[in-house]
Parts: structure tokens; C-alpha cells; sequence
């Protein structure tokens, strides 16, 4: 089922808490992350005498029953401290299902649509922003703040082959020269984001020349020319919104921050061959535009 759901916090660092919420709930099992929202700073609705929240909206796609999912989300809310004090108070982190798509549920533990969407801004403008979907608003205190993932623009540069493959045996598919020129051009002096075992398949497993790079990895510590992350979490921290952050590799990395990208730069090569990598599904995004060649094409995606 494709759902949406609703955070909020108006406690502690708000923003980071939010951050970590969403990859909380990435990695819950039957779940997988679509998109996120902006964030928005929002008044106080129903008791107003409380501090600003920070609200966003994800789109998640799961195989677990909703009351199973309501489970889940309960226990991250429980996870990040909240506790429940007042009906409407102040609290770390609020996780609501705002809608599930084709669904509609009336039970003691659960309403969707949730009971109050269509009457809270702080909800209808996070969702509108993901989902297309139209809602009249109120004119509620919303505004788009700094803090979201989404605000770096990550953009993912792959070459892959007609079934989406990208890698065997820890090696490219692919060195075709126009390629790699076209990766050079699109990278050189910006940021390239990768794992580690992209490094080995770089010229002299060395980090790249005249781009900044950062390298996933949970082992090492320190590798010349390169600041090392070893959790999506800490990427947010050292990134910054006026460089173009290219994620170049592997496959891992692709899926693990395939919900946060904005663009996509995907050469489709015409063959056929054996891969244990490939590049994640790209439902959510649209064909903007498209360069073709003899053997490949090269193709621009961006979220729609
Ligand atoms: N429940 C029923 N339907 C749902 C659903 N669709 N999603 C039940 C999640 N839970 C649902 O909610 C109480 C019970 O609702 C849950 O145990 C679940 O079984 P809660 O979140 O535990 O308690 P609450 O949050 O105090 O009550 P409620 O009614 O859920 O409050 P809301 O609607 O979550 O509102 N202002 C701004 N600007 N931004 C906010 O994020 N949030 C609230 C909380 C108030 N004002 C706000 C914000
Ligand atoms: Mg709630």
C-alpha cells in the first residue's frame, strides 16, 4: 500500500529529530521510503500555548497490515521520548498516517484519512508538496524552513545497462569515454558522494581530483582526500545546499539514499550484461530530457 505520513515535533532539536525519525522509518521492515517533504516551521493548532513545530510529510510504500504499521511508528515515537502529557501538547516527535491510498478505516485505534487532514495546514501543505494531491488550506502560520534532506538536491550519476545494472564482481559495467567525460564535466569542483567499495573502482582507488569526496564507510577512519560518514545522518551534517552533490555509487548507496534524491543523470547503455549491482527503481521521478547516441543514451530524470 502507498502511504503518507505526517511528522511533527515542537521539542528538543527539532530538525535533527525529524531527520532521524525519517530514517527510522526507512528501515523498518516492509517499508520502503518513496519521498520527504520540505520542512515547514507551523504555529501550535488545537492548544496554542506551546512552542512552534517543525512539520514534514513522507511517502512510504509497505507490505505490513496499517495497524501493524501504527505499531511501528508508535514505538519510534516511544523510541524519541515522547511522552504524551496533554491531548494536542507539546511533545519530540509526532507521527500521524495521514492517508493510505484507496483506504479508508474506522477503528477504535485508527482513522484514515487521519480525522483532522483536511482541516490543518501544517499536514495539507507537507502532503501537497509529495503526493499532487489538491487541498484547500486556511491560511495557518506554514513556512518553509532550512533542515530537510531534500534541501541538498542530491543527484545521482550512474551508467547502467538495459536491466539497470551497474556493477559484477565489485567492477563497472561500462568505460565508455563520452561517459566518463560526461561524469567529469557534471562533477569536476562540486561534491561526489560514494561507498567504499566505489573507491576501489576509482583510477588508483584514490578519491577523485578537484572534487570534494565523501565516502561511506563503517570501517575505516581515514583516507587522504576524502571525509569519511558512517551514517546517512552525518552526510546531512557536513553537506551544504550551495555545493551540487553528486552521488556516484554503488548500488548500496543508491538504494540507501534513493528516497532523498532530487535528480537523476543515467547513461543507458544498449546491452545486455551480467550484473550483482544495479541502480534502484526510479517510479518516482520523470523523463525531462534525453540525449541519444550509436550504443547509449544519455537520460536526465527529476522528481515529479
Ligand atoms: N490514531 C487514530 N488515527 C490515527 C492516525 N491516522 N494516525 C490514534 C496516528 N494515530 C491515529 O494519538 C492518539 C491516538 O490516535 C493514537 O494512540 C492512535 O491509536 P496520539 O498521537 O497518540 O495523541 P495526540 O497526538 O495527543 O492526539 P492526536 O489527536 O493524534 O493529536 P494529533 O492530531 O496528532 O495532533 N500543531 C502543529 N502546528 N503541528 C503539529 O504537528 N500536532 C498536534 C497533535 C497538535 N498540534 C499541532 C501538531
Ligand atoms: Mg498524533
Amino acid at each position: 500500500m502507498i502511504c503518507y505520513l505526517g511528522l511533527g515535533a515542537n521539542l528538543g532539536e527539532r530538525e535533527k529529530t525529524l531527520r532521524l525519525a525519517i530514517e527510522r522509518i526507512k528501515k523498518i521492515r516492509g517499508v520502503e521510503l518513496l519521498r520527504i517533504s520540505s520542512f515547514y516551521e507551523t504555529a501550535a493548532w488545537g492548544v496554542t500555548n506551546q512552542p512552534k513545530f517543525i512539520n514534514a510529510a513522507v511517502k512510504i510504500s509497505a507490505t505490513l497490515e496499517p495497524l501493524e504499521l501504527l505499531d511501528e511508528l508508535q514505538r519510534i515515537e516511544i523510541e524519541f521520548g515522547r511522552v504524551r502529557l496533554e491531548h494536542w501538547g507539546a511533545r519530540t516527535m509526532d507521527i500521524d498516517i495521514l492517508l493510505i491510498d484507496g483506504v479508508q478505516i474506522n477503528s477504535p485505534r485508527l482513522t484514515v484519512p487521519h480525522k483532522f487532514l483536511y482541516e490543518r495546514d501544517f499536514a495539507l501543505v507537507p502532503l501537497r508538496e509529495i503526493s499532487g494531491i489538491e487541498a484547500e488550506l486556511h491560511g495557518d502560520e506554514v513556512k518553509k524552513v532550512a533542515g530537510s534532506p531534500m534541501d541538498f538536491a542530491l543527484k545521482f550519476v550512474a551508467c547502467v545497462d538495459k536491466n539497470f545494472g551497474i556493477g559484477f564482481e565489485n567492477q563497472l559495467l561500462f568505460k565508455i569515454s563520452a561517459d566518463m567525460k560526461n561524469f567529469r564535466a557534471l562533477t569536476l569542483n562540486n561534491t561526489v558522494i560514494y561507498g567504499r567499495k566505489t573507491l576501489t573502482t576509482l583510477p588508483n582507488s584514490k578519491p577523485l581530483s578537484s572534487r570534494r569526496n565523501i565516502i561511506f564507510s563503517r570501517t575505516l577512519d581515514n583516507i587522504e582526500g576524502a571525509e569519511i560518514v558512517r551514517e546517512v545522518e552525518n552526510l546531512w551534517q557536513i553537506l551544504s545546499e550551495d555545493e551540487k552533490n553528486f552521488v556516484i555509487g554503488g548500488g548500496e548507496i543508491f538504494s540507501e539514499l534513493m528516497p532523498y534524491a532530487a535528480e537523476i543523470y543515467l547513461t543507458v547503455v544498449d546491452a545486455e550484461k551480467s550484473a550483482d549491482s544495479f541502480f534502484p527503481c526510479i517510479d518516482e521521478f520523470k523523463l525531462i530530457s534525453s540525449e541519444h547516441f550509436t550504443d547509449f543514451d544519455f537520460h536526465r530524470y527529476a522528481k515529479f
